[in-house]
């Protein structure tokens, strides 16, 4: 990292906690992305990541002085906002006017919202490469930000003053991530004893599923590096800092399949060695997706992929508009384990659906989950009767704002927050829809953290080192669990808590 002193000033970029129990936000991909149009030679950039590794506080607060030009963070809307407002409030109290630049999921979502805090000066909307680096330019010489596209800001007297939106933009036309921004070692992760970071090679989808946040944000747009950018990038990630397995945090990968087949063929071709997983994609593009270009996907060293199944009933993919089948996602299932690779299908719990209108009662409202939990395990039976499977994530649904589901869930009596504090609490574990039986975020949870991943066969290779007897009693009652559906008395689950945190608390503290 760069400690000199240029001329523009510091930029100040934070990726904020993302959540008490599970601080670390990993690699700043979002910052590094942005940073990448500053200009280097007249600014000093500095990205911060709430890595526990470090004490990123004391750093921030180091560097906001007189030559600091501006910090910027970037929420998703949920606990990260609460921890950037925390930091902020404590700049404020060292540099009461350094501009705060907003951008990211939760400020592109909600803009006007969050700029009427008075934590926020300057909110950037969507794509925030070419923007940030004009919005920097302009507060170094001082200028307006007046007609500065994809920005809201506030002007002298407090009034917001709202640009027009920029246009996106293919991301072909910005440099490469400068990933010599921050300390790679700092981002790399063990994932069975490889060396893994996370890289994205693409912004946006084009789809419309109507619980997500990406067609607000990128409009139904996407745009992916080239395959010579992807297969350069990775040889020299692996080469400078021996990166073993890409965790890809593409929202959908596999929208181009010439692309697709490009980059496995340039791994291939390069003879990088490497592995990438953690692969997103949508069961019905890759249930139609050609078999030679599965079999190169395997080739090339993917390991695993991960796609939004969503429902295991159709009415429930209707809902959400997921223009896929349940068969798709049989198919995706049994399509992956015929390459061998490693498939997580990840569903929602809870949807808004109209029925809950006339649900009155409790036991109604749990009669309809059941229903989702029953059509979710039919799935999980079909395509998994031995449990090999690698993991099986269970969200209960919250609404984002601005989608179409958002709207439904108002109309079920779900009173979204008014101001930017209020979207704090926005998690999968706060309890926010008030459709849903309080006991069901008990029963997503210990299908979460305890039926699906004890039941699984492979878990007994996996975590087993010490207590044998124990984790094969829980092995036992997690299948006997699925078997029945049986999810009341989760003695078990309380357990696997109780151990979680005596280890958390004995292994030693964080954020040094
Ligand atoms: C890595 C990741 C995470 C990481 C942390 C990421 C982070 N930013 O802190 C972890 C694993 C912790 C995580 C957790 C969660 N995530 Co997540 N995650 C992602 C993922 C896969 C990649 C993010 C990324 O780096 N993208 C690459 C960059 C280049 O794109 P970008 O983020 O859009 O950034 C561009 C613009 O948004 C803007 N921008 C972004 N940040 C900033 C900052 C500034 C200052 C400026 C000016 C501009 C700017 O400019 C960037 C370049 O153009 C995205 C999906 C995706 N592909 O984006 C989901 C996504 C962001 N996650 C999402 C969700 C819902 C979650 C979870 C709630 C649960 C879940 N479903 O996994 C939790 C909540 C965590 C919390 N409490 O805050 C949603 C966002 C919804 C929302 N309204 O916020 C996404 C879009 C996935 C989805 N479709 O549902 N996530
Ligand atoms: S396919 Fe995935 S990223 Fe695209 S709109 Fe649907 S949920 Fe969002």
């Amino acid at each position: 990292m760069s400690n000199k002193s240029t001329k523009g000033g510091k930029v100040l970029l934070l990726l904020p906690q993302t959540h008490p129990s599970n601080p670390n936000p990993g690699l700043p991909l979002a910052l590094l992305s942005v940073a990448s149009l500053i200009d280097r030679k007249r600014f000093d950039i500095k990205i911060h990541s709430a890595t526990p590794k470090y004490n990123y506080v004391k750093r921030i607060l180091r560097d906001v002085d007189d030559n600091c030009l501006c910090l910027a963070v970037g929420c998703l809307t949920g606990y990260q906002i609460k921890n950037a407002i925390d930091v902020i409030k404590k700049v404020k109290k060292i540099n009461p006017k350094l501009p705060i630049i907003w951008g990211g999921w939760h400020a592109s979502i909600l803009p006007e919202q969050t700029l009427k805090s008075k934590y926020v000066d300057i909110v950037v909307i969507g794509q925030g490469e070419r923007t940030t680096a004009e919005l920097v330019e302009r507060l170094a010489a001082g200028k307006s930000l007046k007609g500065l596209q994809g920005v809201y800001f506030k002007d002298k007297k407090g009034k917001i003053v709202k640009n027009d939106p920029r246009p996106f933009e293919d991301i072909n036309n910005f440099p490469r991530i400068p990933f010599d921004l921050v300390n790679v070692e700092d981002f790399i992760v063990k994932r069975d004893g490889l060396r893994c970071l996370a890289y994205v090679s693409s912004q946006g989808c084009p789809y419309n599923c109507a619980f997500c946040a990406d067609p607000i944000v990128y409009k139904r747009h996407w745009s992916g590096l080239t395959a010579e950018v992807v297969v350069s990038d990775m040889a020299h990630l692996t080469k400078k800092h021996n990166i073993e397995l890409f965790l890809m945090a593409d929202q959908n990968f596999f929208i181009d399949k010439n692309r697709t087949k490009e980059i496995c063929e340039g791994i291939i071709k390069e003879k990088l060695g490497i592995k990438w997983g953690r692969v997103n994609g949508r069961p019905k593009e890759l249930a139609n997706m050609d078999e030679k270009i599965w079999h190169l996907v395997k080739e090339s060293g993917c390991t695993d992929l991960f796609v939004g199944a969503e429902s295991g009933l159709q009415e429930g993919l209707e809902l959400v508009n997921k223009m896929s089948s349940v068969e798709d996602t049989v198919r995706v299932i049994k399509l992956a384990r015929k390459y061998d690779l490693e498939i997580a299908p990840s569903f929602i719990v809870g949807l808004p659906f109209d029925y809950y209108k006339e649900a009155k009662t409790e036991k109604q409202r749990m009669r309809l989950v059941n229903k989702e939990l029953k059509a979710l395990f039919d799935v999980l039976d079909i395509c998994y009767p031995t449990k090999d499977y690698l993991e099986i994530p269970v969200r209960i649904y919250t609404p984002y704002p601005g989608n179409p589901l958002f709207e439904k869930s108002k109309e079920l009596g779900f009173k979204p927050p008014t101001k930017l504090e209020g979207w704090e609490n926005f998690d999968l574990v706060q309890q926010n829809i008030p459709w849903l039986p309080s006991k069901v975020y008990g029963v997503a949870q210990q299908l979460q953290d305890f039926v699906f991943p004890y039941a699984c066969n492979k878990y007994m290779l996996r975590h087993t080192k010490h207590f044998k007897p124990l984790h094969w009693i829980f092995h036992q009652t997690a299948l006997f669990r699925w078997r029945h559906r049986f999810f009341a008395f989760p003695v078990e689950h309380k357990m696997v808590l109780l151990f979680r945190w005596l280890r958390a608390r004995f292994a030693g503290g964080t954020d040094s």
